[in-house]
């Protein structure tokens, strides 16, 4: 990232904190996020995923936004060419800007010139498909060069720009033409597509807003995206415009009488809703602008809401793997405790939306459960969406799977692919974060990170061989000798003997290991509050901290009123959620196998299996209902990684015999 960028969007913040402070926007989250390009991940399991997000993922979707025309369409709108516009979805340009977004992220850690002038030039078509008056959607702007036949949704039904928004995406895509436009300012200095972004945001400023367009996003990100663009600006109006957005949802207004429903989660105002319903991905998508919008403006109705929220997803509508979204019909939420297994529909985008969400959640609040619920999600529900080559995906991502199911190199709606490519390079962000003195280890993967803390910086470098293993070592080195720092380090709930943020799932089995912690050889004996173990002192150059976090293999099971789990028992280890797999029984009939309670559970890492996994291992009685006695071997592989062999069966809930 530029350098003198971070300078001036920290000067920015200050000026904006010092500015505003005891006045109407006085604040921000009270923990800091330490941004992506100051973490490397030099580790066995995230780094390969980085680099296969940046060289084939990344690519292959730059490569198919071309094949289906959805490059062109900008050329087409912009007047650059005589094709027509093509495509099912009016959100087709959204999947361009989440490429463009992941490629900026890309460029910061690896400056490549072939990337960097493929970007220039799509940064070009996208200013040419702007209108002189900022407006930006190309369904709408090429509307006479369409085939309507082709169009399955999502663009203007009206005659008129902006009043089909239950439907055409119009302020969606701009959303994540704001996020790309920031990554790529962020990563090159350059600020045409920036200026592009705020000319978009200006004319949104004129012209939605009280006795202006009242109508909210129908799908909501672009709330996200105009904090975002805040930020980068330092231009209220941004802000503000979210938060009317964020709380014109639910109300009717002249333009939008009735109100849209449940599926564009505009049935009720947010802060009157205790129960998340609807579309998954919108409903977090709008629960995350929500915490940042109650951050930045004190709102503690908003506050409260996302609480409130938070309690909900997490009590009865989360999958044990952080998926979530239980329901095919409208990608929606179900009822409480509603969590069929086999069509489940946990969709990618809303599996990451939940990492993107509870991040906020604990930036505002501190508290270790969020990063729980964010790992969950990361290593489980979330990267089970991309094969281990990168180049292919899944959208529903099913707790069982009978055979039939495998993932795509693309889709028509094409969103969990592009989220992939933004996400996946977003990850190292979510591992430190900072409070005046205090440094927050989050995540534990191998490498180093650079913390700007109050009195000075500090540099950690981290070992482990994280998640197979749970020893982690912490060396830090700070700017002045003697530097204080607390070094708050997350242990998860897992290795508490809490096996999810809520009960909605439990360990069946004891366990009396514990976790333990020294520094420089010393044993550290502090409590947990909120999540966290701190160790308070003045630090000095190489000083090293030891983790062991216990890694035995754990029975789960689920609250009696998840109906689809009753008599199941699911497997776990360290962060890693298992499933079985029929390439790895002799019978190869998942469904047909029964595991006793009693029966010993052993681990081995198999570096020649699935990019080199910790597998599980036991046996079980033989599927033949036989009462010999005899038993046969299973093998458990972690849930992520199931699917990448050609179709399987699959199940992460097993049946089991005993009184767990
Ligand atoms: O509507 C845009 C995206 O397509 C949503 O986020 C996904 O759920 C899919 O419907
Ligand atoms: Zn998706």
């Amino acid at each position: 990232m530029h350098k003198q960028l971070i300078a001036m969007s920290i000067v920015v913040t200050a000026l904006r904190a010092s500015a505003t402070q005891g006045a109407e926007l006085p604040r921000d989250y009270p923990i800091r996020p330490v941004p992506a390009h100051q973490v490397h991940f030099a580790d066995a399991f995230w780094r390969p995923r980085l680099e296969i997000n940046r060289t084939a993922t990344i690519p292959a979707s730059f490569q198919m936004c071309e094949e289906t025309g959805r490059i062109e369409n900008f050329k087409v709108a912009g007047g650059l060419s005589d094709e027509k516009w093509s495509g099912m979805f009016g959100f087709n340009d959204s999947d361009v800007f989440k490429v463009m977004e992941g490629a900026a992220y890309s460029l910061m850690t690896h400056p490549d010139e072939k990337l960097s002038a493929y970007l220039d030039e799509l940064v070009g078509w996208v200013a040419a498909a702007q209108e002189d008056d900022g407006y930006l959607y190309t369904a709408w702007s090429a509307r006479d060069r369409i085939a309507p036949q082709q169009l399955r949704c999502c663009w203007p039904r009206e005659d008129k720009k902006w009043l089909s928004e239950i439907d055409s995406h119009e302020l969606y895509n701009v959303g994540h033409m704001y996020e790309a436009a920031v990554a790529h300012w962020e990563a090159t200095g350059d600020d045409r597509y920036l200026n592009v972004a705020k000319k978009n945001a200006d004319l949104l400023v004129e012209t939605f807003g009280p006795g202006k367009i009242e109508l909210p996003p129908g799908h909501p990100e672009l709330e996200l995206a105009l904090v975002k663009l805040y930020r980068a600006t330092g231009d209220d109006d941004y802000l503000e415009l979210a938060k009317f957005f964020v709380d014109i949802r639910g109300r009717p207004t002249d333009d939008r009488p009735q109100l849209w429903g449940e599926n564009r989660v505009d049935h009720k105002p947010l802060i009157e809703q205790d129960e998340a319903v609807g579309h998954a991905v919108r409903a977090i998508y709008l629960y995350a602008a929500a915490t940042d919008v109650a951050a930045l403006t004190g709102d503690e109705a908003l506050s409260a809401t996302v609480d409130r929220m938070w309690e909900n997803v997490v009590g009865k509508k989360t999958y044990v793997t952080g998926g979530i979204g239980a329901l095919r019909e409208g990608e929606a939420f179900g009822k409480n405790y509603e969590l069929p297994n086999d069509t489940a529909y946990a969709e990618t985008c809303a599996n990451l939306a939940t990492c993107l969400w509870n991040h906020r959640m604990f930036l505002w609040h501190g508290d270790g459960k969020y990063v729980d619920m964010l790992e969950r999600s990361l290593y489980n529900g979330t990267i089970a969406g991309v094969a281990l080559d990168g180049k292919t995906f899944f959208y529903p991502n099913p707790l069982a799977s009978g055979g039939d199911y495998v993932r795509s190199k693309w889709f028509d709606c094409a969103c969990c692919p592009t989220s992939i490519c933004r996400f996946i390079p977003s990850a190292p962000g979510f591992a430190y974060a900072t409070r005046d003195d205090a440094a927050y280890v989050n995540l534990f993967v191998a490498g180093t990170a650079e913390l700007e803390l109050a009195h000075g910086r500090v540099e950690i470098e981290q070992k482990t061989a994280y998640p197979w293993e749970g020893r982690v070592t912490l060396k830090l080195t700070p700017q002045g000798a003697g530097q204080h720092v607390a070094l708050k380090i997350r242990i998860p709930g897992w290795a508490r003997g809490e096996a999810f943020a809520s009960d909605l799932y439990r360990f069946a089995d004891e366990s009396d290991e514990h976790y333990s912690l020294t520094v420089n050889g010393a044993a550290v004996q502090s409590e947990v509050e909120h999540g966290y173990v701190t160790v308070d002192r003045a630090w000095k150059a190489g000083d090293m901290v030891t983790l062991d976090l216990p890694m035995p293999v754990r029975r789960v099971v689920a609250n009696d009123r998840v109906e689809a789990d009753r008599n199941r028992v699911a497997l776990m280890r360290g962060p890693i959620v298992y499933c079985v797999e029929s390439p790895d029984l002799e019978s190869g009939k998942v469904q047909a196998l029964s595991l006793s309670d009693e029966a010993p559970l052993a681990t081995q890492f198999r570096k020649d299996l699935l990019g080199g996994v910790q597998v599980i291992t036991g046996t079980a009685p033989p599927d033949d209902n036989s009462e010999t006695g005899a038993t046969v071997p299973f093998l458990a592989v972690p849930y992520y990684a199931w699917a990448n062999r050609g179709a399987s069966e699959m199940a992460v809930w097993l049946s089991h015999t005993g009184a767990k």
